[in-house]
């Protein structure tokens, strides 16, 4: 059964930091019941949910995915680009700790988690305002042993790789190709999200599941002509902070429960 570990929305989320979008207020409370909405989606598409306390001094704390990088065979403990994330850490660790050996990313290396794709033994690590060469070559030497090829990815126009693609199933992608070079994913096909709607490459993948966000239905409909079992969830407060799906957990396999 996977382990899906979120945290609860920060009081202070509006203060998030922001790169492509303009600051609007944000409901704390309409964010809080977005979010829980997510978290029952994923315990509905076989998740163990695994809640953590809010942080209320951290204001993008809800986007655990950018602390940390789940492997089966170890954890990588990010050093994320924005200086105000790097107290995210210690709590994810701590709940990381039981399940996964860690290795932490060091100075001057910074990655964001939502920067780094895995698919398969092939990983892909966006190059962007948040991730730099230093740290790629932390991670590719952290995980070299167990099989993996990391491969350096050309983000334009969005915050992380993972705004413009994730993996659908083994071996296809959802894209936005103009924010990624689609020839870069060797070993994938590529689907394209709907050209209205540009954010719409962010997904949850469980199983033969997807989570997508509601205000994507083209899209949507797209993966479901796949045969993919797609599921949709509305966090469009949550996105006023430039958070999408995939930011709000930490999904991995844990043999233990
Ligand atoms: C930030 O700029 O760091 C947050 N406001 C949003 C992070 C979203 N994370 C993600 O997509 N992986």
């Amino acid at each position: 059964m996977p382990v899906a570990i979120t945290r609860e929305v920060s009081s202070a989320i509006g203060a998030c930091e922001l790169t492509h979008l303009q600051r609007v207020p944000i409901d704390v409370d309409t964010a809080r019941t977005q979010h829980a909405a997510y978290e029952s989606a994923l315990a509905t598409m076989g998740c163990h949910v695994q809640r953590l306390p809010a942080q209320p001094g951290l204001p993008d704390s809800v986007f655990v995915e950018d602390v940390a990088v789940v492997l089966d065979e170890l954890a990588i403990l990010t050093r994320p680009g924005a200086e105000s994330r790097r107290r995210e850490r210690r709590t994810v660790e701590q709940a990381l700790a039981p399940h996964r050996n860690i290795v932490a990313i060091q100075a001057p290396g910074t990655v964001d988690g939502g920067d780094v794709l895995v698919s398969g033994r092939n990983v892909w690590i966006g190059l962007t305002s948040r991730s730099n060469q230093v740290a790629i070559n932390q991670f590719r030497a952290a995980v070299a042993n167990h099989g993996y090829r990391v491969h350096e990815a050309t983000v334009n126009g969005c915050l992380h790789l993972k705004s413009a693609v994730t993996a659908v199933s083994d071996n296809l992608l959802i894209v936005n190709p103009d924010w990624v070079d689609i020839t870069q994913f060797v070993d994938h096909r590529c689907l394209a999200v709907d050209p209205s709607e540009p954010g719409a490459a962010n997904v949850v993948r469980i199983g033969d599941a997807v989570l997508a966000g509601s205000a994507f239905p083209r899209t949507a409909e797209r993966l479901a002509q796949t045969g993919l079992n797609v599921q949709l969830v509305d966090t469009s407060e949550l996105a006023k902070a430039e958070g999408a799906l995939t930011c709000c957990s930490l999904i991995f396999e844990d043999h233990t429960i």
